[in-house]
């Protein structure tokens, strides 16, 4: 069974759009908070040098595949709802998907640099909210939630 990473962060920061570059998956993106309500599952791989050149052997994948020397390595990816602060008392769309979240076995926390969103995820100016309380706030969200 291949790995399952859970995409999580603050809502309206591109976390469907790295989900569809990285499966090819089509889902819905758009410029405001909780796009995404239902979680939207895809396979994408992860590339690796194969040792079957290093070896000069020819090698018989079972689990993923080998395209000249370069092994590409099934990972599932679950793109889920975003949170806002208070999440984990109900405010957005609360915790609830992460239920979905309770069986990945990997996190992958996508950010605003651009600091484009507010702490609500509503486009603001870009440098005028700080990615930093970003981090923090997910991070936190998630210390309070029974995750
Ligand atoms: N400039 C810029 N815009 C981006 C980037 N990634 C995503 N966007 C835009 O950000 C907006 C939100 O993208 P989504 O992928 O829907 O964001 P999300 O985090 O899944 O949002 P929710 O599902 O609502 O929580 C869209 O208008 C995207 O085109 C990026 O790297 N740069
Ligand atoms: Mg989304």
């Amino acid at each position: 069974m291949s790995l399952l990473i859970g995409v999580i962060g603050k809502t309206n920061v591109g976390k469907s759009t790295f989900f569809t570059a990285a499966t090819m998956v089509s889902v819905s993106i758009a410029n405001h908070p909780f796009t995404t309500i239902k979680p939207n599952i895809g396979v994408g791989y992860v590339r690796k040098q194969c040792v079957c050149k290093e070896f000069g052997v020819r090698d018989n994948p079972q689990n993923s595949i080998c395209i000249n020397g370069i092994r590409f390595i099934p990972v599932t990816l679950m793109d889920v709802a975003g949170l806002i602060p208070g999440a984990h008392k109900g405010r957005g769309l609360g915790n609830k998907f992460l239920d979905d979240l309770r069986k990945a076995d990997v996190l992958l926390h996508i950010v605003d640099a651009s600091g484009s969103t507010d702490a609500e995820g509503r486009p603001v100016p870009p440098g005028t909210y700080n990615p930093i309380e970003e981090v923090v706030q997910i991070q936190n969200d998630n210390e309070n939630s029974c995750y």
